[in-house]
């Protein structure tokens, strides 16, 4: 099912006569279409994880307000506990629209993907929430159950097949910034590899692999293409497992603010051995440069309140291989925020796409066992 069913346009003005007037959510590429032009009209708070945007929703519920959550359904994780511990239990009218990855044949996918592709359906059967496939259902069939769901206080799934929405014509308008004399993710993610030796790397969901990937495949890195928000999790893991190696995390904004809590744990944990690297483009590049709100946010207090013992940050390309050195030097947890320009037209393939999951484990066992000194 990869035809356009729906334009953007009109899906956005079917949700708008459903009485939606507040949007939330975290980005998918297949509703970068109905995401744009939901943000050109001023409706949409993005949220830090799927789980907060649907207690978003039951806020502006709450207040009388109709509105819907935007999200992918590896996303879905995230939201089940809000879904099954407050809007189930408090009757709260919500209405998610949630694209479809890993589905409907997982091997046409990414395989972080497979096993949430081939369950959400059944999920939303076991906890008995009424859904309707676009494609499978008209727009209008499918609002008009999600009307009849609401009026039973019931939430609705509206899943969207890839390619079953249509992209917004302005939605490659974005992040057309120059890059000449700033700092990008190519030239941050490079630089980062040459100055690695024996490091254990774990890299974030998205652009960010991809372009670790590209600079320099190792075993000592781990591809970590799921559970976006959870490298740096992953590396506090790793860090206090085996103090003696240095353990670098490459994390994203949007990631990082996902889970963000991980942070105050890393603080927390006084771990010498950890470097946490974040590169703020103030979007979630990978879906289609979606603006996060790191616009607002002062990087180097947030390391400072966090508990980090260093805090660096860096947004010049003449100070990148200093900062970066300085960082993998210092004792830690060290927080090191470079803000890049977006440079969305760089995009390399998956580090899955030459190495299966089972061997990018392997081999990064084999590099992170005690004694081998073989990050590289
Ligand atoms: C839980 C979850 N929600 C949404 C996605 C879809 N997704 C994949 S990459 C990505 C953007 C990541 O943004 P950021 O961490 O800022 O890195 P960037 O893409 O900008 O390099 C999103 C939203 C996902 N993989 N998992």
């Amino acid at each position: 099912m990869t035809a356009t069913t729906v334009s953007a346009d009109a899906f956005v003005s079917a949700l708008h006569a459903y009485g939606v007037r507040k949007v939330t959510g975290v980005p998918c590429g297949h509703l970068a279409g109905p995401w744009t032009l939901f943000d050109e009209a001023g409706l949409l708070t993005p949220a830090a994880s799927e789980g907060a945007a649907l207690s978003i929703e039951a806020g502006w519920e709450l207040a009388g307000q109709t509105s819907v959550v935007l999200c992918q359904n590896s996303g879905f994780g995230n939201l089940v506990n809000p879904l099954t511990s407050l809007v189930l239990p408090y009757r709260i009218p919500v209405l998610v629209v949630m694209t479809m990855r890993g589905w409907p044949d997982p091997e046409e996918d990414e395989p972080q993907h497979a096993a949430m592709g081939t369950s959400t359906v059944g999920m939303l059967e076991t906890y008995d929430v009424p859904y309707a496939v676009l494609g499978e259902s008209t727009l209008e069939d499918s609002l008009a159950r999600a009307a009849e769901a609401r009026s039973h206080d019931r939430p609705f799934f509206l899943l969207v097949p890839r390619g079953a929405i249509g992209r917004a014509d302005t939605a490659t308008a974005v992040a057309a910034e120059p890059v000449a004399g700033r700092l990008t993710r190519p030239l941050a993610v490079s630089a980062l590899m040459a100055e690695l030796t024996d490091e254990l790397l774990v890299t974030t969901t998205g652009y960010l692999s991809r372009q670790a990937h590209h600079e320099r495949d190792r075993p000592g890195t781990f591809y970590m293409q799921g559970s976006m928000g959870h490298a740096s999790a992953i590396g506090i893991g790793l860090a206090t497992a085996g103090p003696s190696r240095r353990v670098v995390v490459l994390d994203g904004d949007g990631a990082f603010l996902m889970h963000l809590g991980t942070g105050s744990t890393i603080g927390a944990s006084g771990a010498e051995n950890l470097v946490h690297i974040v590169v703020d483009n103030g979007c979630y590049e990978s879906t289609g440069c979606q603006t996060t709100t790191t616009g607002a946010m002062d990087w180097a207090a947030l390391g400072h309140g966090l508990g980090y013992r260093s805090v660096l940050t860096c947004e010049d390309p003449a100070e990148l291989a200093g900062t970066l050195r300085t960082a993998l030097g210092t004792p830690g947890p060290v927080f090191c925020a470079l803000t890049v320009v977006p440079t969305p037209g760089e995009v390399h393939p998956r580090a899955t796409a030459s190495t299966g999951p089972l061997d990018i484990v392997k081999r990064f066992r084999q590099a992170a066992a005690p004694g081998s000194l073989d990050g590289s």
